[in-house]
């Protein structure tokens, strides 16, 4: 069986409501859940949208599924409440940092199998990679077979208890360390060429240079692999396939280099799609755009780049990559 763990998309907020329903009804796994079916079914799709939105993109809440071939088996989130907002676990607001495992779900025909020891494995080093040191969770006490199964997992009895509607629940917890963040901080860099630099080389050379786009990303790649880095290059003449490949980005890419190619002085979508996604990326143009005419003086990027490099022919690449490293270390 071969199971894929990942971070849910925001636009799969149906499939977030569809598990979690499923979980509800399920006789042995209700147990875990204080929300009702009946009430959970109840709730608008804005409710689920919002839900995914959070789980999908932020920092404050992850929440990660075990996929089957195109069938989700599996889910936990990782709630990562702030200093001042609700405690879940003693009433009143939170006092200190603490990150909770909430809503851990396998189905029946897949228990027994590993899945939950990998969701929850995936769940820690995000919780770490964000910087949280412990990870708590809550148990009813009659639910001796998930208490075994967290024991497995590394969680231990804090011997704190609460009683909530359902009755009395164990905390349990583990700590993390900043080796639980190394398998998830991925290593991996976007370069992103946007229209007319597949003809880089022949193009203009009196303002672009002589260099070809293979040659850029030969670059690139060489000095990525000196900082450690992986490169995934791509480049596209289409607004569309630059933005796909942005989103995607998200699931495995540290940071994104692109030089948009004109859609710099004219795309919003290409500026939402960038601020949307939330990873640090520079902006590089191989000319000096700001020695050219008036309308390549604005940029819809230069406001939300974390680095920004002109004038250095095919080199800003590397500049830009340099910059970039240091970022995220
Ligand atoms: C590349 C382009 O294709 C132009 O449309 C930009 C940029 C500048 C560059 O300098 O790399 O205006």
């Amino acid at each position: 069986m071969s199971i894929e763990v990942r971070r849910i998309r925001a636009d799969e907020w149906p499939a977030v409501r569809a598990l979690r329903l499923e979980a509800l009804q399920d006789p042995v796994a209700s147990i875990a859940f204080l929300e009702t079916f009946e009430a959970a079914s109840e709730q608008p799709d804005n409710f689920w949208q919002e839900r995914a939105q959070n789980s999908a993109d932020g920092y404050g809440a992850g929440q990660f599924v075990a996929v089957d071939g195109d069938e989700w088996v599996g889910t936990v989130t990782v709630l990562r409440p702030a200093i001042g907002e609700a405690d879940f676990h003693n009433g009143g607001l939170l006092t200190a940092p603490q990150s909770v495992v909430v809503g851990v779900y396998v189905r029946s025909t897949h228990r027994g199998t590993g899945v939950i020891s990998t969701l929850l494995e995936k769940a820690a080093q995000w919780a770490a990679a964000q910087g949280d040191t412990r990870l708590t969770l809550t148990v009813h006490v009659e639910n001796t077979r998930a208490q075994a199964v967290y024991r497995r997992e590394g969680y231990a009895m804090t011997g704190v208890a609460y009683t909530d509607t359902d009755g009395r629940e164990y905390e349990m917890a583990r700590t993390l360390d900043a080796a639980d963040a190394l398998d998830v901080a991925p290593r991996r860099i976007l370069l992103v060429n946007g229209p007319n630099l597949n003809l880089l080389g022949t193009r203009e050379p009196e303002v672009y240079g002589t260099a070809t786009l293979a040659d850029v990303e030969e670059l690139v790649t060489a000095e990525a692999a000196d900082l450690g880095f992986d490169l995934r290059a791509m480049q596209s003449n289409h607004e569309g396939a630059l933005i796909d490949a942005i989103h995607a980005a998200r699931e495995d890419c540290a940071a994104i280099i692109i030089n948009p190619g004109g859609l710099t002085h004219t795309s919003v979508a290409l500026r939402d799609a960038l601020t949307g996604v939330a990873l640090p990326f520079a902006d590089v143009h191989i000319s000096d755009v700001y020695a050219r005419e008036e309308f390549r003086h604005h940029s819809y990027l230069t406001d939300v780049a974390n680095v920004h490099v002109v004038g250095q022919g095919i080199e800003g690449y590397r500049t830009a990559l340099r910059q970039l490293a240091t970022l995220i270390a």
